[in-house]
C-alpha cells in the first residue's frame, strides 16, 4: 500500500511493552483487533503509562474511569478525518461503526446495552481472578519508562507490595480461581449456539474482541508454548482456543 496522507490515517494510542509484539495490553488489543478487522488505515503511537492522563487531557477528553485511582486509560484514537479523539474501547468501537458504516460492525446498536452489562459481569467475575496473578508478572515486560508508575499504582490498588500480591506458592490456587471464573463466563455462553463465543449472527463483535484481548495478554505473559497456556487452551471444551483461532486473522501488530 502506498503512503496515505496523514489526514486519512487514524492515530491509535497504545502502551508499549518490551516483548516482540510490543502490543500487549488487554484493553488496547480490543481496539487494535477492531481496527484490523475493519481494515481502517491507522498507525500506532506508543504512550508510556505516566503520559496517558496528559494525552487525554490535551484532547479535552473526560476521564474514562472517573473517581478511580486510574481515571485516564487507553485505548484512545484520534481520527484526523473528523478531527475527533475518542477514548475507552467500547466508545471507540461504537464511534468506528457509526463513522465508517461500510466496514464490518463490531458493536451494532442492538448490542450496546448488552455489551455494557457483559463488561460489568466480566469486570466482576473474571478481572478480579486474573489481576492478582497477571499484574505482577506484567511488571517485568513493561518498558523502564512505565515500570515505576505501574508498580506504584498497582501496589496502591492492592494495598501491598507487588511481590506480595500473588507469590509463586499461591500460583496454583490462583490458577484454579481463574479457571473457575472463566467457567462462569463459559456458562453464560453455553446457550449461544455453535459453541463458539461469537454472539451475533456469526459475526465477531466487540464482546468477542474484549475477551480475546484479555486472552492475548495472558498468552503473552505466560508464553504461547508454556504449560499454563496449553492448559488454558483446553479449559471448558477448548472454547478459549476456538475464540483465539477465530480472531487470529486480525492478530496484527505490524502497524
Ligand atoms: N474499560 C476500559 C479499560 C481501559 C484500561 O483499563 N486501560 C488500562 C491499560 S490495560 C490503562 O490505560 N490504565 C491506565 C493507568 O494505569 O494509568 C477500556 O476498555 O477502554
Amino acid at each position: 500500500m502506498g503512503a496515505l496522507p496523514d489526514t486519512d490515517v487514524i492515530v491509535f494510542y497504545d502502551i508499549p511493552s518490551d516483548t516482540p509484539s510490543k502490543a500487549w495490553s488487554p484493553s488496547t488489543w480490543k481496539t487494535r483487533y477492531a481496527l484490523n478487522l475493519k481494515g481502517l488505515p491507522y498507525r500506532t503511537q506508543w504512550v508510556e503509562y505516566p503520559d496517558i492522563a496528559a494525552l487525554l487531557q490535551s484532547f479535552g477528553l473526560e476521564p474514562t474511569d472517573p473517581g478511580t485511582i486510574l481515571p485516564y486509560t487507553l485505548p484512545a484514537i484520534y481520527d484526523p478525518r473528523t478531527k475527533r479523539a475518542v477514548a475507552e474501547s467500547a466508545k471507540i468501537a461504537a464511534y468506528l461503526d457509526d463513522t465508517y458504516p461500510d466496514t464490518p460492525a463490531v458493536l451494532p446498536k442492538e448490542l450496546r446495552a448488552f455489551q455494557a452489562a457483559f463488561q460489568h459481569g466480566f469486570g466482576t467475575v473474571v478481572q478480579p481472578a486474573v489481576l492478582p496473578l497477571f499484574l505482577p508478572r506484567t511488571l517485568p515486560i513493561l518498558t523502564p519508562a512505565s515500570q515505576p508508575y505501574f508498580r506504584r499504582t498497582r501496589e496502591q490498588m492492592f494495598g501491598t507490595k507487588m511481590e506480595e500480591i500473588c507469590p509463586p506458592p499461591q500460583y496454583a490456587a490462583q490458577w484454579a480461581e481463574i479457571e473457575r471464573a472463566f467457567g462462569v463466563l463459559a456458562g453464560w455462553m453455553d446457550d449461544a449456539g455453535d459453541g463458539r463465543f461469537t454472539m451475533l449472527g456469526g459475526a465477531v463483535t466487540h464482546t468477542d474482541l474484549s475477551v480475546a484481548g484479555w486472552l492475548v495478554w495472558m498468552r503473552i505473559v505466560t508464553g504461547k508454548e508454556s504449560e499454563e497456556w496449553r492448559a488454558l487452551e483446553g479449559w471448558h471444551g477448548g472454547r478459549w482456543k476456538r475464540l483465539m483461532d477465530l480472531v487470529e486473522p486480525w492478530y496484527d501488530y505490524s502497524r
